[in-house]
């Protein structure tokens, strides 16, 4: 794309807002020549030899894939999507002089031929859902980039996009997809993860698309201009998938079957977790264990961070600092606490060292395209990193982790994985890497390596353990990544903003196929203070993941560290949680087989309501707790919009009729909870 920064101004734009999307000088796809049919769709051949594939899915899923210039490549892989096969609904093409018109039982796809535009609309109604505003383009100069302008409703909002520091509604946001290895405040952007798909809802219907190109990409919902929403890439396919609603809940379901159902989690993975970056030796660790047991603290896991490896080497034990590993994980597994080890993908280039020695001999190591080995640098020092495309290095990969469940370790925390370098954060020297991926020997794709990694990562601990359901967290992703792992939002601060913060981005992770999400309770880094860290487990108790963690010079914020009156009130939500868990995992349940997330927007519950389009100063878990968390120090009350319905106060009973905001009283003990009637 030309809205690329060149070079030098790329590092600039990591820390400023990038452009928003700039379609000038892009060359439209020509029009309609003719077309064929085939069982699931129509290829349309276009006036400049391009070509559209229009597939149809299911009634309410339909693929759109272009070629420009050239006719569509044999090769159709994308490591995102879980389902190739559909069973491919009744539907039938027409045409008359202006268009191309394909009918399923819930969409038409009208393909207007001169300019081509794509149109969708509702079978029954006609109306249109969402349209091109021109036809699709790609950079005729640079030969890479890609790029689709879709109408942009008066009142049309946008939400999704995964992991992005910024509130739930994104009209008028522009973003990238790039992974990196950065904290964050509201507005950083790109962050760890790529999912590049999003849900428009106009006049309470809603549609999704997809965008399935793991390049770097760009979405505008109307930052450059009223006149469109615009998503585009600097290399791959124009490849989206097009999901009609009306209902969000329906998309999401059918998003699951595209790119993957999240398995069930072990039930543990819902209990209460503990880490921080610097317990060791082992028996500080278990000093942890023994206050929260002490305390009558709930406790179902422990982490070990970085620290427990041998001069940070993966698949290795401190011998100092761990020196027996089983009897550690004996002892934590008697007070009924699992551990949880990091596992960073880079490997320290290191003779003698047997992760090393036996991934270079097997070539399953990363190379430039000049052969040369692609090295980083990361905790170990000078690192390499392995080619997960590659079947048989993902399977050697696997099989590592005996290293930690021959010890009784119960789950593994994949980290720096988008992947971080300390030389380059921005991924440009990683540009001339090459990846297997299928035979294509594409160039590295960074979007995807965590996606990867993850996937071996779950197969491997399947292997493993073929009776225990693998449990892994994640802090890079791309679409798909819920197949194989839960995820955290990474590095966060310890500020009343970041708290504010994580509402909308777990909503915004729900809506874009990732339910299992939590952020470090406390914030990770800088210090915390009581009232933040008592409003925090007011939040955390009801996410999926529920961690505290800090970094390794952030000052100490277990529960008991702001004594017993700030623990009290931590210890109660803790117990709640726990006394919760039937219903906590029946969501997660419903998040497995449909897709609908645990922690919601009033949104997924009321979309045709149009209060609650907006609201990311609330949540809903699943669709009977609806909860007002305080964000700012200080505050013992709040407005609390409640929607239509009746409500019940959790903690006092009293009755509300909804569809109206009331202002509560939230003290610290107690954070304003209600239960739908
Ligand atoms: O460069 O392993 O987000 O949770 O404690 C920092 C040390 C690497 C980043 C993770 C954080 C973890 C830390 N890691």
């Amino acid at each position: 794309m030309k809205t690329l920064a060149p070079f030098a101004g790329c590092l600039l734009s990591l820390c400023l807002p990038a452009a928003a999307i700039d379609l000038s000088g892009l060359t439209p796809i020509g029009p309609v020549a003719g077309f064929t049919t085939a069982t699931d769709g129509i290829v349309v051949t276009c006036r400049d030899g391009s070509q559209v594939a229009i597939r149809i899915l299911a009634p309410d899923l339909v693929r759109v894939r272009a070629a420009f210039g050239h006719a569509l490549p044999a090769r159709d892989h994308s490591w995102a999507i879980d389902k190739t096969v559909w069973d491919v609904p009744q539907w039938s093409v027409k045409e008359d002089s202006g268009a191309l018109r394909i009918f399923t039982p819930e969409l038409e796809v009208v393909v207007h031929r001169d300019p081509l535009l794509v149109e969708f609309r509702d079978a029954a109604t006609h109306q249109t859902i969402n349209a091109d505003e021109r036809p699709m383009m790609f950079d005729a100069h640079s030969g890479g980039g890609v790029a689709a302008a879709k109408k942009l409703g008066f009142d049309e909002h946008f939400y999704g996009l995964g992991e992005k520091a910024a509130r739930l509604d994104k009209r008028r946001g522009h973003f990238t997809m790039w992974n990196r290895d950065a904290s964050y405040a509201e507005g950083s952007d790109p962050l760890y993860q790529s999912i590049p798909f999003y849900l428009g809802w106009q006049n309470g219907a809603a549609y999704g698309i997809f965008f399935d190109n793991s390049y770097r990409t760009y979405f505008d919902f109307g930052a450059s201009t009223q006149e469109y929403a615009a998503f585009s890439a600097d290399g791959g396919e124009m490849n989206y998938y097009f999901f009609y609603g009306p209902s969000m809940k329906k998309i999401l379901a059918r998003y699951a079957d595209l790119t993957g159902h999240m398995p069930m989690p072990p039930l543990w993975a819902l209990g209460n977790q503990q880490c921080r970056w610097g317990y060791y030796p082992d028996t500080l660790a278990e000093e942890v264990v023994r206050r929260y047991r002490a305390d009558d603290l709930p406790l179902d896991v422990l982490y070990l961070d970085i620290d427990y490896m041998d001069g940070y080497r993966v698949f290795t034990w401190d011998p100092k600092r761990f020196p027996d590993p089983s009897a550690f994980t004996e002892k934590l597994a008697k007070q009924g606490v699992k551990v949880v080890t990091i596992v960073d993908p880079g490997i320290k280039y290191d003779p003698g060292y047997q992760a090393f020695d036996q991934g270079l001999a097997k070539n399953f190591f990363l190379k430039r395209l000049d052969g040369s080995l692609f090295h980083g640098k990361v905790w170990p020092g000078d690192s390499v990193f392995v080619d997960y495309t590659l079947p048989d290095a993902a399977r050697w990969w696997g099989d590592m982790h005996r290293a930690y469940t021959d010890h009784g370790v119960a789950g593994i925390w994949n980290d720096m994985n988008e992947p971080s370098d300390f030389l380059d954060q921005t991924g440009q020297t990683q540009g001339d890497v090459v990846s297997y991926d299928g035979g294509a020997n594409s160039s590295f794709n960074r979007n995807v390596f965590g996606l990867n990694e993850a996937r071996a990562t779950f197969e491997g601990l399947e292997r493993l353990r073929p009776n225990q359901r693998p449990y892994i967290i994640t802090r890079a992703g791309y679409a798909g990544i819920q197949r194989y792992s839960t995820m955290w939002t990474g590095d966060n601060t310890s500020t009343w903003d970041a708290l504010a913060l994580s509402i909308p981005m777990f909503q915004t992770l729900g809506l874009s196929g990732e339910p299992f999400v939590g952020a470090d309770a406390g914030g990770f880094m800088g210090r915390t203070n009581a009232e933040l860290l008592t409003r925090w487990y007011q939040v955390a108790f009801l996410t999926p993941f529920c961690r505290n963690h800090a970094d390794r010079t952030a000052y100490d914020h277990e529960p008991w560290r702001f004594g017993t009156y700030y623990e009290g009130i931590i210890r109660k939500y803790l117990k709640l949680r726990y006394r919760l868990l039937p219903f906590l995992y029946t969501v997660l349940e419903e998040a497995h087989r449909t897709g609908a997330p645990l922690f919601r927007p009033l949104l997924l519950n009321y979309q045709d309501d149009a209060n609650a389009l907006t609201i990311d100063d609330e949540f809903m878990v699943g669709d009977a707790l609806l909860e007002a968390p305080i964000l700012r120090p200080g505050e013992t009350s709040r407005l609390v919009y409640l929607p239509a319905g009746t409500w019940y106060d959790y903690w006092t009973g009293q009755r509300y009729s909804g569809g109206g905001m009331i202002r509560v009283e939230a003290p610290l003990e107690t954070v304003p909870l209600f239960v739908r009637g």
